[in-house]
């Protein structure tokens, strides 16, 4: 056999007595519980992503149009889909999801199946398309797109009977077929009842269960963008809502879910937690504003959350196991107004910085098991920054150790553990110690870890040595990252 010297350091990371490790046969781990597809591995490892919530609301000041409105009044001079792209970028975004119609019902592209658009305005001459804008600009950048295309829509006369439905259906394939690849579609789940309705201005209730046959939707999405994952409508979508809009997921957040009858498909409670052992793979999403509405108003200009509020709110999404949706509401120039830009960009600094070196990179690690000793499953695999390899144990080793030793003191203020989820998600419990004079000290306890786990400790911890513990574990563990790192 030849020993590498990745094999060598794989083995010279074991526990005292284990032989170095080898380029061995043994099989992966079985995959565990309900597992994710493609795409939604694809969109969960993008982890923050925007929402821009624009539209006539932008100029009325208000959070939900009647539908009445007159589409001159969608008049942003300025706007510069480059410019709103380039800063949601500075921000770590990896998408970008534009409201290409709220609840009012108007169309932010010219779509050919209502007058209450873009294309009946007077801005550009009634020839500007800001779907076509914002995606052209998010391919330039390297943003990922997205739409949202509100099911209620208050102005359409024909909404709350089935004559709506090809309309919706109509407004939903023009979107996912004239602006090139889509990595998610938002379809929202409020229908507050009353609105403008083609002038009948009156009350008008449907069954969201069943009025808007969501499957036929559906299959117009997996068929034109196979590639995008669904969020809302029915109960295979790929994306659960969180539950709530402060963007924030359960302290324990599976991935897993088990839908009941309900439009959003369980309580709040139950919506952030996702379920232990659940059905289906269905991550939550952490939809929040960085301003207190999801509209800009020029009131809140002072309300936008601060660089360290956006980074709690990252550790409180991203890092249970969620995705972050950020929305960034332009301003009635059409441009991302000079706070939330500044804040934007504060808090991608405080993030790149918390995690731009993983001091477990550098310190000898200790694994109480590998999978059959080989290399493939080693320790190293934690510590090399890619999402294809991990750490695995062999099968009935379910409670394993990993110990991270230094030369010299470092000083530690966060964690990050990922599993390697196509093999689904598996840890159920799990503790992080630290060496304290002559014994270990645990400063964590955990539950769920799935696609990503952030621990912020509350102090700056000075230590040789740290200690992670899977303490519940129902199969062998598939962890790929365990990353040590100080603070920004
Ligand atoms: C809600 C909508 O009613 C809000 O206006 C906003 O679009 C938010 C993201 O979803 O259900």
């Amino acid at each position: 056999m030849i020993v590498t010297r990745r094999d060598f350091l794989a083995g010279s990371a074991m526990t005292l007595g284990a032989n170095f490790l080898h380029a061995g046969k043994v099989s992966a781990p079985a995959p565990y519980g309900a597992l994710p597809s493609q795409r939604q591995l694809a969109w969960q490892r993008m982890e923050t992503y925007s929402f821009l919530h624009f539209t006539v609301n932008t100029f009325t000041n208000k959070e939900w149009g009647y539908g009445d409105e007159n589409p001159n009044v969608f008049n942003p001079i300025e706007f510069d889909a480059d410019a709103i792209v380039a800063a949601l970028k500075d921000g770590g975004m990896k998408g970008v999801i534009l409201t290409c119609k709220h609840h009012d019902g108007f169309c932010l592209w010219p779509t050919k199946t209502t007058e209450h658009s873009i294309a009946y305005s007077s801005w550009r001459n009634g020839r500007g398309d800001v779907v076509r804008d914002i995606s052209d600009a998010a391919q330039r950048h390297g943003l990922k797109f997205g739409v949202y295309v509100s099911p209620w829509d208050r102005n359409n006369a024909a909404y709350g009977t089935a004559a709506y439905l090809p309309i919706y259906r109509e407004q939903v394939t023009e979107l996912l077929t004239n602006y090139g690849p889509v990595f998610e579609v938002w379809f929202d789940g409020a229908n507050g009842g009353d609105g403008y309705y083609g002038g009948a201005r009156e009350k008008r209730h449907i069954d969201a269960h069943t009025y808007y046959e969501w499957p036929r939707t559906y299959e117009i999405v997996r068929r034109l963008q196979p590639e995008a994952v669904i969020h809302g409508g029915d109960k295979d979508a790929d994306i659960r809502w969180v539950g709530n809009e402060q963007g924030v997921a359960g302290e324990t957040c599976w991935s897993t879910f088990t839908p009941d009858d309900s439009v959003d498909g369980g309580t709040t409670d139950e919506l952030m937690a996702g379920t232990l052992h659940g059905t289906q793979w269905m991550p939550a999403e952490c939809d929040v504003s960085i301003r207190p509405g999801w509209f800009w108003h020029s009131a809140e200009d002072a309300k936008v959350k601060t660089p360290q509020e956006l980074m709690d709110l990252y550790c409180k999404s991203v890092g249970r196991g969620a995705s972050l949706l950020l929305n960034v509401p332009p301003n009635r120039k059409g441009l991302l107004s000079p706070g939330d830009v500044a804040s934007l960009k504060g808090f991608h600094e405080i993030a790149e910085t918390t995690f731009a070196i993983n001091l477990a990179a550098k310190a000898r690690l200790r694994p109480s098991n590998v999978r059959g000793g080989d290399a493939r499953f080693g320790a190293l695999n934690l510590v090399d920054g890619q999402n294809k390899t991990y750490w695995a144990t062999d099968d009935p080793v379910t409670m394993p150790e990993l110990a991270v030793e230094w030369d010299k003191p470092v000083k530690i203020g966060t964690i990050r553990l990922r599993e390697a989820t196509e093999s689904g998600q598996r840890i159920e419990a799990f503790a992080v110690d630290t060496w304290r004079d002559d014994g270990w000290m645990q400063i964590a306890l955990g539950t769920s870890v799935g696609m990503c786990r952030v621990i912020q400790l509350q102090e700056m911890v000075e230590t040789v040595k740290v200690r992670l513990r899977v303490v519940k574990c129902p199969v062998s563990v598939a962890v790929q990252e365990f990353g040590v790192y100080g603070r920004a």
